[in-house]
């Protein structure tokens, strides 16, 4: 019997490809690149970057998208949920990784541990020569999460040990918690002096932290993001970092990466980083596994192991 063939578009962890050649015939190519017969033969996908409506049309008869990543905004999900075409992404294996990264890019924003290193190796840390006192500290805060969902709760859970209050905001609050919910972001920011940004990239959400929001965190206050950079304004932020309309933030994420602004990177108060929450080997091979297991889980037994909302559910 011939193999299935699988379509893997632009960069992929080396994981994914070495376990699918053991399996599939393997094309890494871009959809719309392909000659007709090629095209009719892929019925399905690995991708980590981008796969727009027009290569989910070049796919006749694709059935499985995987999606490496939580957000999967990379991938036309509803343009193939109306094509019948499965849209899988790798949640809850990165949870607590992501949830780790936020707690430590917190601190880091918060006690300048970053800049404190830099003025160390910088030679700077000589006899009655002390680094400055952070100006903030993290105990007594007042805790904001902006998504409670699967990492934001991980996020949470790590949190209670420091002692803070935690509250969150969301669309649907969530029975399941004790913390206080706030039903728009703006009541949020008004309560707490610090958030944490963990949403999705959606049409609801984009530059959803903005000038308002901002400054209702007030001067001592910390904003950290490690969901995604579209939901910041991000000429909003750089402003109110620069005239103390906040206090500090702690970047994981950036709308339009791997730009980062002149704006940001010229700030002493941000704290900037790669966009690298759930990048540890152990994490991404987690990940990668995920991304294969979705497609055996189809290809083998009809049964995709975590298909995204939109996805119709056939067979
Ligand atoms: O709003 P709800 O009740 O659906 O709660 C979700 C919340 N969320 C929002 N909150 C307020 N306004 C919105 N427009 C809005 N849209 C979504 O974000 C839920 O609490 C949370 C998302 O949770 P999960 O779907 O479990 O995602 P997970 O695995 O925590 O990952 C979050 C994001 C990914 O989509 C990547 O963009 C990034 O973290 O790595």
């Amino acid at each position: 019997m011939s193999r299935i063939t699988v379509l893997v578009p632009g960069k992929m962890h080396e994981r994914v490809l070495a376990r699918l050649k053991e399996r599939y015939e393997v094309i890494e190519a871009d959809a719309t690149t392909l000659d007709a017969d090629t095209a009719k033969r892929v019925r399905g996908v690995a991708v980590s970057g981008t796969l727009t409506a027009a290569d989910i049309d070049a796919l006749p008869n694709v059935e499985l998208i995987s999606s490496f990543g939580v957000g999967y905004d990379n991938v036309d999900a509803r343009h193939a949920a109306t094509k019948g075409v499965i849209v899988t992404n790798t949640p809850d294996v990165l949870n607590d990784e992501v949830a780790d990264t936020a707690i430590g890019l917190l601190l880091n924003t918060i006690r300048e541990f970053p800049r404190a290193e830099s003025w160390l190796r910088a030679g700077n840390w000589k006899p009655g020569k002390s680094y400055p006192l952070s100006r903030f500290s993290l105990k007594g805060r007042h805790v904001g999460i902006y998504g409670l969902g699967r990492i934001g709760q991980e996020i949470a859970r790590r949190l209670e040990p420091f002692k803070v209050k935690i509250s969150y905001h969301t669309r649907t609050r969530n029975a399941d918690v004790s913390y206080d919910y706030y039903p728009t972001l703006k009541d949020l920011a008004e309560a707490v002096d610090t958030m944490i940004a963990i949403v999705p990239r959606t049409p609801q959400t984009h530059k959803t932290i903005n000038a308002e929001i901002l400054s209702a965190l007030g001067p001592e206050g910390v904003f950290v993001n490690v969901g995604r950079g579209w939901t910041v304004d991000e000429e909003a932020l750089a402003a109110a970092l620069k005239s103390g309309a906040i206090g500090a933030a702690g970047l994981d994420v950036f709308y339009d990466e791997p730009h980062v602004p002149a704006a940001l990177l010229d700030l002493p108060n941000a704290v900037l980083l790669p966009h690298l929450a759930s990048g540890s080997v152990p994490t991404r091979n987690a990940m990668a596994d995920l991304v294969v297991d979705n497609l055996v889980g189809w290809f083998d037994a009809r049964k995709p192991l975590t298909p995204v909302a939109e996805t119709p559910l056939k067979g």
